[in-house]
C-alpha cells in the first residue's frame, strides 16, 4: 500500500477530489499554506494499492494546472541590500507537488 501527499493549488482542489470519488478512491483534504508564498493550498492523503499509484498521479497531472503568480514580498532584509531584490518576480506554481510514500501497516479501528 501507499500513501500519495499531493500539494495542489486550492482552485483545482474541488474538481480533483470529485474525479478522485468517481474513480473511487478515498482522499482526506487538509489546509496547508506554502511556506515561500505563505499562501494557502490544499493538501490530500490519499491512501491506495500500489498498482494504482500511476492512475492517480495521471489524475493529478490532468486535473493540476501550472499558474504563474507575481510576488513582491522580497527576501527578508532584502531591501536594506538592494532594492532590485524586492522587485515583483514571477514564480511557477503547480502544477502538484506529490510525495508517494510506502505504508507500512493500515487499519482502520
Ligand atoms: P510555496 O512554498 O508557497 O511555493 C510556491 C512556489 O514558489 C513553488 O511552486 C515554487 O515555484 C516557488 N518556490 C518555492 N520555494 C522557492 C524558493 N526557495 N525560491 C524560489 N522559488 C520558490 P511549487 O514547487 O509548485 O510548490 C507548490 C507548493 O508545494 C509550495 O508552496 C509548498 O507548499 C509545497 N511544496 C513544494 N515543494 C515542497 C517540498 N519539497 N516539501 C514540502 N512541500 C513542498
Amino acid at each position: 500500500m501507499k500513501l500519495v501527499i499531493a500539494i495542489v493549488q486550492d482552485t483545482d482542489a474541488p474538481g480533483l477530489t470529485k474525479a478522485l470519488l468517481e474513480r473511487g478512491f478515498r482522499s482526506t483534504k487538509l489546509a496547508s499554506t506554502g511556506g515561500f508564498l505563505r499562501e494557502g493550498n490544499t493538501t490530500l492523503l490519499i491512501g491506495l494499492e500500489d498498482e494504482k499509484v500511476p492512475e492517480v498521479l495521471e489524475l493529478i497531472k490532468e486535473k493540476c494546472r501550472t499558474r504563474t503568480r507575481l510576488v513582491s514580498r522580497g527576501l527578508p532584509f532584502a531591501e536594506a541590500l538592494d532594492p532590485f531584490l524586492v522587485q515583483p518576480v514571477e514564480v511557477q506554481v503547480g502544477g502538484a507537488v506529490v510525495f508517494v510514500l510506502p505504508v507500512e501497516h493500515f487499519v482502520k479501528l
